[in-house]
């Protein structure tokens, strides 16, 4: 066990920005069995998917736990060249917004869906902060199937939370900004009085699993940070971390750390439902897009949206109050039984927790010690259960081994802290390399904890892997808490950076979609064979009905094409197995790649900019002949009369696959 000094809260700064602040005996932090542990043998499979949110790289990445191994990368909010995302024609409607088309989002946290409490298997929630959004992963598919943006909102941190039977996920703002209806056109010193911290509530269809917002709640102009839904007795209400209480709205640094306390907020969320059905709350117009992607036609459409229900402070009176936290709290964490709820202060030198039971009591009893801004706020002590002393520096986040204790990681004291929830003694400790961020038990914010490893998710990985320039992979770190003291058993570099995860038994996952069937391809532009593949001008356009199969294209040679079209390939990937996708590039393209699914049409759009020849061919290694699997697409000129004509093997004897006229509409 490694014990840290605790420093004044003056020295933090200095800490944070110390180059080496390695604790000392690093190499000998390893158990023995680490190694075996952690072994998974060629052909077995981890025990865990681990969902990890990718941060500034806007995607979700999968890693297999206690492997550490990289699975896949997901793309959900960035486009991603490799495969398309963003690119095709069918995915650019995912990344539509009321601002336009947006490649790249950050993205931060992730929920997996629950029934009673218990990750279930179905959906991944994800978050964009920049733009505000949350997007539903369907994990038969491990694909985005669905982006909702989030109106009266920016800094979209607060999400995307669940409730226990995934009725709603959660979308608090993190930037008070003025409601999308009022003049955002105003100085920014009037922040006070036209400044809204605005949470959204987004229903959840039971069996589709589509998204919209139910309400919205415009809330005192505050910073909401975190936020998580109660379990079992606390089932119905939700909690908000918030900082910068003191409506700063320059240098928050500073001027956001001046009040001792800020809050968490709690919201009756059953009762705010009720208060929407019943007409309360005003219709606000504003525009926000739903994107949807169909598994049958493989495309996405985008609805713009243009009106959202806003209850007021007034509407929630008797269903959201305010309870004090020390000091700018971040993490806002309930234990496995409802009852208490954890606010991380990033300044705090103390975990304060408390017991939704005193809570409810407290507002029975109305144990309030004023309003802020219309709100209750709840007495501290009344709400109190009790404080964590002396935890660490920089408590973040906290989650729970499903035995009666907490973990909280400890950003500036670099260590994961695990303490008893009832009687709150710290009773392990344990130093991570460097300032943890997040942290994750698999199943470790739900009802039911697996309990066998935690994550921690690092910020800072100074001399932990071989140097790769100035820029430095972010890293995992996995530890068994099987026993009276948490143990080191793996380091793994992760893509981006990473914030919270999420994981689940890979047993849960038995149901996935293998390839999708072609009988069952609705794509407008699909070719369910090659003797249906064909080119079809229309004007300037040109529709290549192309399929692919191991090893060729067809059509593989095309003629005609001119300066001033625009060239959609439309490929279909006729394969009906397992694992064989095809890609399809051409030379020059100012766009990506596609890698088409077996049984999936996926569209490129390509505008070439001169005359010449351009090869194009599979990008994916699909075959002992996939050097074979390539065309040629023959450019002229603006205004030559070049006749469109495409074939597959030149002959015109072929009945399969003459040298045709295209037709030209
Ligand atoms: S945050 S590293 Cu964006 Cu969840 Cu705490
Ligand atoms: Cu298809 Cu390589």
């Amino acid at each position: 066990m490694k014990s840290f000094k605790l420093f004044g809260l003056s020295t933090i700064v200095a800490i944070s920005a110390l180059t080496s602040c390695k604790p000392k005996g690093t190499e000998t932090a390893i158990s023995g069995d680490a190694a075996e542990r952690v072994y998974v043998a060629p052909g077995k499979y981890d025990e865990f998917y681990n969902f990890v949110s990718g941060g500034f790289n806007g995607q979700v990445s999968v890693y297999g736990l206690p492997s550490g191994r990289l699975l896949k990368s997901l793309p959900v909010f960035s486009v991603n060249p490799e495969n398309g995302y963003g690119f095709s024609e069918e995915t650019k409607p995912m990344l539509e917004t009321s601002h336009g088309f947006i490649p790249w989002d950050d993205q931060h946290h992730l929920s997996l869906s629950q029934t009673n409490g218990e990750v279930d298997g179905r959906w991944l929630f994800a978050n964009a902060n920049n733009t505000p959004r949350v997007a539903r992963l369907d994990l038969k598919t491990f694909k985005t199937v669905e982006i909702l943006e989030i109106p009266n909102s920016a800094g979209n941190h607060s999400s995307p939370f669940l409730t226990e039977n995934t009725e709603y996920v959660v979308a608090g703002t993190r930037f008070a900004v003025p409601t999308d209806d009022q003049n955002g056109d105003v100085p920014i010193t009037t922040f006070k009085e036209n400044f809204k911290g605005v949470i959204s509530f987004i229903g959840i269809d039971k069996t589709s699993g589509e998204m919209d917002i139910s309400f919205q709640i415009e809330a005192p102009g505050i910073n909401f940070d975190l936020s998580h839904a109660g379990k079992g007795k606390s089932g119905d209400w939700f909690f908000f971390s918030c900082y910068n209480s003191e409506k700063a709205n320059t240098l928050l640094e500073v001027n956001a750390s001046q009040n001792d306390k800020d809050f968490i907020m709690a919201v009756n969320w059953k009762k705010a439902a009720e208060m929407a059905k019943a007409g309360k709350g005003r219709k606000v117009a504003t525009e926000y897009a739903h994107n949807v992607f169909n598994e049958s036609t493989h495309t996405a459409t985008s609805t713009m949206k243009k009106e959202v229900l806003v209850l007021s402070v007034e509407d929630m009176k008797d269903a959201m109050y305010f309870i004090p936290c020390p000091k700018s709290p971040h993490g806002c964490d309930v234990d496995p039984t409802g009852e208490y709820i954890v606010g991380s202060g990033k300044l705090a030198a103390l975990i304060p927790v408390f017991s939704f039971t005193k809570i409810q009591k407290a507002i029975a009893d109305k144990a309030f010690s004023g309003e802020y801004d219309g709100v209750k706020v709840i007495k501290y002590e009344a709400a109190l259960h009790g404080e964590v002393k002396k935890p660490g520096l920089g408590p973040l986040h906290t989650e729970f081994d499903g035995k009666g204790n907490a973990i909280t990681s400890m950003f500036v004291s670099s260590e994961l802290v695990r303490w008893n929830i009832k009687d709150l003694k710290v009773i392990d400790r344990v130093p991570t390399y460097y300032s943890t961020g997040h942290l994750m038990i698999p199943g470790g914010d739900s009802k039911k904890p697996f309990g066998k490893y935690v994550v921690a998710y690092n910020k800072i990985t100074k001399d932990r892997y071989l140097p790769t320039g100035p820029e430095l992979a972010q890293s995992a770190q996995l530890f068994d808490i099987t026993g009276d003291k948490m143990k080191l058993l793996l380091d793994f570099p992760l893509f981006g950076e990473p914030h919270y995860a999420q994981a689940l038994p890979g047993e849960m996952l038995k149901n996935q979609v293998k390839f999708f069937k072609i009988e069952d391809n609705k794509h407008p532009y699909v070719t369910k064979g090659e003797k249906e593949s064909k080119v079809i001008r229309e004007g300037n356009k040109i529709h290549v009905y192309m399929t692919s199969i191991r090893s060729h294209f067809a059509p593989d040679n095309i003629e005609g094409v001119k300066v001033g079209d625009e060239v959609y390939f439309h490929v279909t990937n006729l394969e009906q197995d397992w694992d064989v996708p095809h890609g399809f590039a051409i030379k020059g393209n100012q766009n990506a790649e596609l890698l088409i699914m077996p049984g999936e049409t996926c569209t490129l759009k390509w505008v070439p900019k001169k005359p010449g020849m351009y090869p194009m061919y599979c990008t994916d290694f699909c075959s002992a002949l996939h050097q074979e699997m390539q065309g040629y697409v023959r450019v002229s000129p603006a205004g030559s009369n070049t006749p469109l004509i495409y074939s597959l093997n030149n002959k015109k004897d072929n009945a399969q696959s003459p040298v045709k006229q295209a037709v030209t509409k």
